[in-house]
């Protein structure tokens, strides 16, 4: 089964909305594997988003990233990288879609409120990046045979 790290960034656990995005991943059918607060350090953050280390943006989203607590999580399922895309809602909350997590909560591209994988290899290497293996529960959720044909 598919698995993809998603994080709630610091603007969505100051604004109290961890409650609404996780139920938003449980309601649709997302199994939780792990999940962990975190304050993220500078050097975490930099591995993190090294594909943009060269970007204006950088230093700003690492300090971003860095300055309250993260909630750091594991979703199983069917699909899951793409789908959890879907629910987080393009990059820039101003069009994300009404619906999604950036478009019902969001206005500015920097306080994105929530991360997910975009592919399956990123999935795989964010996982290991953010989570050690004893830290992932592997369980069989009762209601699978009411979610999958
Ligand atoms: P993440 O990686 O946080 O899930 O976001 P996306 O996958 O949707 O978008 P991304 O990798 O292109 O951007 C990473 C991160 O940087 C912030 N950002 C991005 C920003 O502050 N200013 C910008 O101009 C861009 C493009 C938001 C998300």
């Amino acid at each position: 089964m598919e698995r993809t790290f998603i994080m709630i960034k610091p603007d969505g656990v100051q604004r109290h909305l961890v409650g609404e995005i996780v139920r938003r991943f449980e309601a649709k059918g997302f199994t939780l594997v792990g999940l962990k607060m975190m304050k993220v350090s500078r050097e975490l953050a930099e591995k993190h988003y090294e594909v943009h280390k060269d970007k204006s943006f950088f230093p700003g989203l690492v300090d971003f990233i860095t300055s309250a607590p993260v909630i750091a999580m594991v979703w199983e399922g069917e699909s899951v990288i793409a789908a959890a895309r879907n629910i987080i809602g393009a990059t820039n909350p101003i069009s994300a879609a009404p619906g999604s997590i950036r478009g019902d909560f969001g206005v500015s591209i920097g306080r994105n409120l929530i991360h997910g994988s975009d592919a399956i290899e990123t999935a795989r290497q964010e996982v290991s990046l953010w989570f050690d293996d004893e830290e992932l529960v592997d369980w069989e959720p009762i209601r699978k045979s009411w979610l999958y044909e």
